[in-house]
């Protein structure tokens, strides 16, 4: 870090600018393996959200490497990097009383709980949803072809052939991919928010 860098605190309280906005701030992040289903779930979710009139922002893994982290590739450094700035542009998002969608496979345990601890270190909501799949179910789907490449060696480091990915245990929300559907996934979440009255 820096040094001779001060912090200049906002002039209104988070809960105080949530009162101001009638909006919440939070940050839910979806983690799961390639094809477990994270960003279509993101997607509905944050379709259902915008008509129900909150401000929310979808933050994708494939979509941040395009621009803020192109310089990033899929190393253990490279990926611990990764989940730091999208827990740093999430908290910027949620702090601002906007719910902050981010669908990254986030395939370590410790960055999933550096993000919520940056979170909770704010006084910000940290609701972990883990978009749960086997990886012969995600190799069977292979939407993007990745699983193949992987497996003929094109593709190095691909979570969960040649790279790991670390279950989470305290996830607020597991969706077991397989057997659920997107609408239902959407509801599940949507049904812990409202029960923790986090929205409306
Ligand atoms: S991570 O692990 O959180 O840093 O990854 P993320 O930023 O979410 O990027 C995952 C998407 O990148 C594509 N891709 C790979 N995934 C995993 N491993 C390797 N080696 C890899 N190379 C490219 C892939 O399209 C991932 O998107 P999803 O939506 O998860 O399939």
């Amino acid at each position: 870090m820096a040094t001779n860098i001060t912090w200049h605190p906002h002039s209104l309280t988070h809960a105080e600018r949530a009162s101001l906005r009638r909006q919440p701030g939070l940050t839910i992040w979806f983690t799961g393996l390639s094809a477990s289903g994270k960003s279509t779930i993101a997607t509905a979710l944050e379709q259902h959200l915008l008509h129900s009139s909150y401000a929310a922002y979808r933050l994708d893994g494939d979509n941040i490497r395009f621009g803020l982290n192109k310089d990033l590739g899929f190393s253990e450094t490279d990926r611990n990097e990764n989940i730091r700035r999208i827990a740093e542009v999430a908290l910027l998002f949620a702090d601002s009383c906007t719910l902050a969608l981010t669908s990254f496979i986030s395939p370590y345990r410790a960055d999933r709980l550096l993000a919520r601890k940056l979170h909770e270190e704010r006084g910000i909501k940290f609701v972990e949803v883990y978009v749960q799949v086997g990886v012969e179910e995600a190799e069977r789907r292979d939407p993007k072809g990745l699983y193949k490449k992987a497996r003929a060696g094109e593709i190095k480091e691909f979570t969960g052939v040649s790279a790991p990915y670390e279950e989470p245990e305290g996830a607020e929300i597991v969706i077991r991919s397989g057997e659920t559907g997107v609408e239902e996934a959407c509801r599940q979440i949507l049904s812990y928010l409202e029960g923790k009255r986090l929205i409306e």
